[in-house]
């Protein structure tokens, strides 16, 4: 097998009930895939999990380990820079451990992403969907989605979505160190960027299922936090301060 392309980043905190099933799916899929594991200490166990794999797989699974909980932006910040800088690879993956993002879809993003440069796991465009899950919770990702929207101009339907695909030539455009917030407001300052930087998107249509096992780590605070962040980046874009460059074409050759 040549050298591995695609590498999938799953930040953990508590998810040792789903990391092994994640990973053997992961690994059972039809391409050609590395994963990045980067837990925070968590205290059920899930680091000395990913070790396990790691030693089992050690061109294909790797893992960061951070001395506490982080926060899930800088997470994936760590994950971008080992797959850019020491890994190499030419597409970057982002999905959340909990099987809410399933890995059936990744054969697709990677397929689209021959004609974007940023695919989405979208649950907001035909054929994407979401089950069994609460209605607050719907509401809350719709009402984030329409802000977001409306104030920074995003042309994707599904703007928080944490499950994507960045071509390596994309993440190496955006200063991630200037990266100021973390969470869902992230996944919306890293759209933005791209979309500024003239970045093609394409969605994929996924079914996002509430999580299998675990409790959620979303919090109030963190919803406050987006709707400061939308208002920050909405002020950048009135001051013209984000590039805004013309739609770049995708190259087939890189
Ligand atoms: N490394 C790391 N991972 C995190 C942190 N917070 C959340 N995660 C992981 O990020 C992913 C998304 O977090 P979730 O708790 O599922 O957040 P959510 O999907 O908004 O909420 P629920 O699915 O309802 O729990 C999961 O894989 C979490 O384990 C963090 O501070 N550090
Ligand atoms: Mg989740």
């Amino acid at each position: 097998m040549g050298e591995i392309e695609t590498f999938v980043i799953v930040p953990t905190y508590n998810e040792a009930d789903n990391l092994n099933d994640l990973i053997t799916e992961l690994l059972a899929l039809p391409v050609s895939l590395g994963v990045i594991v980067v837990d925070d200490n968590s205290p059920d166990g899930t680091g000395e999990l990913a070790d396990e794999w790691a030693t089992q797989h050690p061109n294909r699974v790797h893992v960061i380990h951070r001395p506490g909980k982080m926060g899930l932006g800088t997470a994936y910040i760590a994950g971008f820079r080992k797959a850019l800088d020491e890994l190499n690879a030419r597409r970057i993956m982002t999905m959340d451990a909990d099987f809410s993002h399933n890995p059936q879809y990744i054969p697709d993003m990677i397929a689209l992403s021959e004609q974007k440069h940023v695919v989405i796991g979208s649950r907001y465009v035909p054929g994407g969907g979401a089950v069994n899950c609460s209605w607050k919770r719907v509401l809350l990702s719709r009402v984030a989605n329409g802000i977001a929207r409306f104030f920074l101009g995003l042309q994707a339907r599904d703007a928080t979505a944490g499950f994507r695909l960045y071509r390596r030539e994309v993440l190496e455009s955006i200063p991630l160190e200037q990266i100021f917030s973390s969470g869902y407001s992230f996944l919306v300052e890293m759209l933005f960027m791209c979309q500024r930087r003239g970045w093609q998107i394409g969605e994929v249509p996924i079914v996002f299922e509430d999580r299998r096992r675990g409790t959620t780590k979303i919090s109030r605070h963190e919803v406050y936090k987006a709707i400061y962040t939308v208002m920050r980046l909405f002020w950048r874009r009135v001051r013209r301060v984000e590039p805004r460059r013309p739609t770049i074409p995708v190259s087939t050759s890189s």
